[in-house]
């Protein structure tokens, strides 16, 4: 299986971070990455890491506006210009949903763009988000892991076509992306990779990827402005159906958020609830309008859940429920997030104990009535025991090659 890594993922490392009170390293540290890569490294027979290419901005931009990419491009920079602490860029003010709630909001923003601050405050959710000089770097560097990966994909479903076997790619990036939505980072993501890489597989087709794909250098002080061949959306070919199956511990709240009145992406995520990002998760939320029925939310009890549990959720979902076989996908996103093991030091879940859990996650990923066939793109996203990640990513990408 095709591993798309780059080491320039590990430049985002922030000092520090404050959380419940507490001052301590960043938990969503370049360690984790360099973990897993020793990891896959050592089982040469199965995997070979790949370089991401360059796929431009064009992109990203179909996920995220504009201005909030210029924020993140630009956020450092203007912040040590104007002689704030260089360590690194954290919130201070948050625009609160009901704090300025009385002010027109095109003055409130006017207002709030006026100070690095501000700025912070109107893009950012929560303390978990740091910016360092290298933050965009490994931002945009995640991203067009994800575009390679989703790339590399559908050459390989391509090639193979005659021999009866399922594409399957592992875009290995950070940092991760499921709590960002189209103008707000948090959850320690900025940009949502999973995101771009679905409506990547949507607006392009392959002969398109083919051309926009240029070697990856990465020069800072280039423009957020989009470049690169616009898609052109033939009202032909109907839309490709894609459904994200999000693992990660928490509940993606940026991925929801971004689908939610859209009925061709069918987001489904098992999570600990209640817990962070605490305000989104329940299985209330079944997307809107258009949408509606297409989020299909799964909160799990941290302290009772386990292995056997877990699993019996997640095949359920995937066998017998009728939305889910009706929507026939045509490609699975999985964010692959680690984070529900039980040792896990910020999340995972009491009873979810034995490796073994992941290697069956993969094969119901490969298996299950609603994604046999399927090519499978793998995204990684959280997870924090360090020394354990590398095993867990294998177990699932293992649990799908032998299935
Ligand atoms: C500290 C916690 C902030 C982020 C927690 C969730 C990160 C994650 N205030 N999401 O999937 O792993
Ligand atoms: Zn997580």
């Amino acid at each position: 299986m095709d591993v798309v890594y780059s080491e320039d993922c590990a430049l985002h490392d922030p000092p520090f971070e404050l959380t419940r009170g507490v001052v301590k390293p960043y938990v969503e540290s370049p360690a984790r990455l360099e973990s897993i890569k020793k990891f896959i490294d050592s089982q040469p027979s199965t995997f070979t890491i790949t370089e991401p290419c360059d796929y431009s901005l064009t992109p990203i931009l179909n996920v995220h506006k504009e201005d909030y990419l210029q924020f993140l491009h630009t956020i450092y920079e203007d912040w040590v210009d104007q002689g704030l602490p260089k360590n690194a860029v954290t919130g201070e003010c948050f625009n609160h949903t009901n704090s300025f709630n009385k002010i027109d909001p095109e003055i409130l923003k006017e207002t709030a763009l006026m100070t690095p601050s501000g700025r912070v405050g109107m893009y950012v959710f929560d303390l978990s988000i740091a910016f360092t000089s290298k933050t965009w770097l490994s931002t945009y560097t995640a991203a067009q892991i994800a575009l390679t990966a989703a790339h590399k994909l559908l050459q390989l479903q391509k090639e193979n076509e005659e021999k009866g076997k399922v594409a399957a790619i592992y875009g290995l990036c950070r940092p991760p992306g499921h709590h960002a939505n189209c103008c707000v980072a948090g959850g320690y993501c900025f940009v949502n990779n999973a995101a771009v890489a679905v409506k990547f597989l949507q607006d392009y087709t392959l002969e398109e990827m083919n051309i926009m794909s240029k070697p990856l250098e990465f020069n800072p002080k280039d423009s957020i402005t989009a470049s690169g061949p616009k898609p052109k959306l033939s009202a032909d070919k109907p839309k490709k159906k894609i459904m994200i199956v999000d693992v990660d511990y928490h509940h993606g709240n940026g991925t929801q958020d971004i689908f939610y009145d859209d009925s061709s992406v069918l987001y489904i995520s098992l999570h600990g609830f209640p817990d962070y990002p605490f305000f989104s998760g329940s299985a209330k939320e079944i997307g809107r309008g258009e949408g509606q029925g297409y989020n299909i939310n799964i909160p799990l009890d941290p302290k009772t859940t386990t292995d056997e549990i877990y699993l019996d959720h997640l095949t359920k979902v995937l066998e017998e429920n009728q939305t889910v076989q009706e929507f026939n996908a045509d490609i699975i996103v999985c964010s692959m997030g680690l984070d529900t093991w039980h040792e896990d030091p910020i999340a995972g879940m009491k009873g979810l104990k034995n490796v073994e859990t992941y290697f069956k996650i993969g094969g119901l990923l490969k298996n299950s009535k609603s994604c046999k066939g399927r090519p499978v793109l793998f995204i990684q996203e959280g997870g924090y025991t360090i020394e354990k990640l590398g095993q867990l990513a294998c177990r699932i990408l293992q649990g799908f090659l032998e299935s």
